[in-house]
């Protein structure tokens, strides 16, 4: 069942009768979390009206955490990697957020690190010529692919924009070398710009369930992360596991992502997030 059915299902099962038990179990099984759920059950379930109490909770958690990603004008350029397991939607977040920068009047250069995969540097070329952005790439004719970490130093020494966008390699987090290669892009930029990257976001598929919590772990552990985009909240997106990783991380939500062109891209509303839970 889908984090929407199952809260569906628990909003509408909701009733005063309900047990600070049953609705533990019920929360457990809508991907909460042992801990969080454990403490809602206990602070919703002496509060009378358990469906606006766990609205309440939901709120509580996740409105704090949502904000703007600001660019700091004193960073020539201002460094944005973009991380994240395969197929999250890095490479589209590039396109989004070139395009939301240059809404601002912001000069945005794009880097595709991702140089394993041929086509994966052609993929964000088409962003490029679309929004008319620099794009430093490794040379698709050459045998050998480029060095991501080397292509990013490259990018950083000659980008003469506002904002340098560092699109990676969709690694399973649990593949050594790959995430040995984004720490080491991590490396080569603090050489040229020791406070760099400047925001080093974490890209969420809003369909993974408890794996997110698990990808946060592993990809804060080769660089602090420092901000949350959430993509495919359109359709029928779970994205329930937000809730456990937002109590558990705290880390600020930049937006989510719902649908494929570069203007699909806004800020998180929880008002819309629980009132597609009520109704989808
Ligand atoms: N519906 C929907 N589709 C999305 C969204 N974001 C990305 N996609 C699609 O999801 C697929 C994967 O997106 P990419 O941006 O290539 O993901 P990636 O993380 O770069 O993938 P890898 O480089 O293979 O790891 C593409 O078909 C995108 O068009 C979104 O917010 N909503
Ligand atoms: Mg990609």
């Amino acid at each position: 069942m889908s984090f929407f059915a199952k809260l569906k299902s628990i909003f509408k099962n909701l009733t005063s009768s309900k047990t600070n038990e049953e609705l533990e179990e019920i929360l457990i099984e809508a991907d909460f979390g042992v801990k969080l759920a454990t403490e809602i059950a206990k602070e919703v379930g002496t509060k009378g009206d358990i469906t606006e109490a766990l609205k309440n909770k939901i709120d509580t958690i996740i409105s704090p955490l949502i904000c703007d990603i600001k660019v700091n004008y004193d960073k020539h350029p201002f460094v944005i990697v973009l991380e994240g397991v395969n197929g999250s939607g890095k490479t589209t977040t590039v396109a989004k957020l070139a395009y939301h920068f240059q809404q601002m009047r912001l000069s945005v250069d794009i880097v595709a690190c991702d140089t394993f995969r041929v086509a994966a540097t052609e993929q964000l070329a088409v962003w490029a010529e679309k929004l008319n952005c620099r794009i430093f790439c490794g040379n698709s004719n050459s045998e050998k692919p480029r060095e991501p970490a080397s292509l990013a130093y490259e990018a950083l020494s000659n980008s003469k924009s506002e904002v340098l966008i560092i699109d990676t390699a969709g690694r399973l987090q649990n593949n050594r070398n790959l995430m040995n290669e984004l720490a080491k892009i991590h490396r080569v930029l603090k050489k040229i710009d020791a406070s760099a990257p400047h925001e080093t976001i974490l890209v969420l598929d809003a369909t993974t369930g408890q794996n997110m919590v698990e990808q946060v772990k592993e990809f804060q552990k080769i660089h602090p992360i420092t901000g949350l985009i959430l993509n495919k909240l359109d359709g029928n997106a779970k994205g329930g596991a937000l809730v456990h990783v937002a109590n558990e991380f705290g880390l600020p939500i930049y937006g989510v992502g719902i649908g494929e062109t570069e203007k699909d891209f806004e800020a998180f509303s929880v008002e819309k997030f629980l009132k597609d839970l009520m109704e989808k």
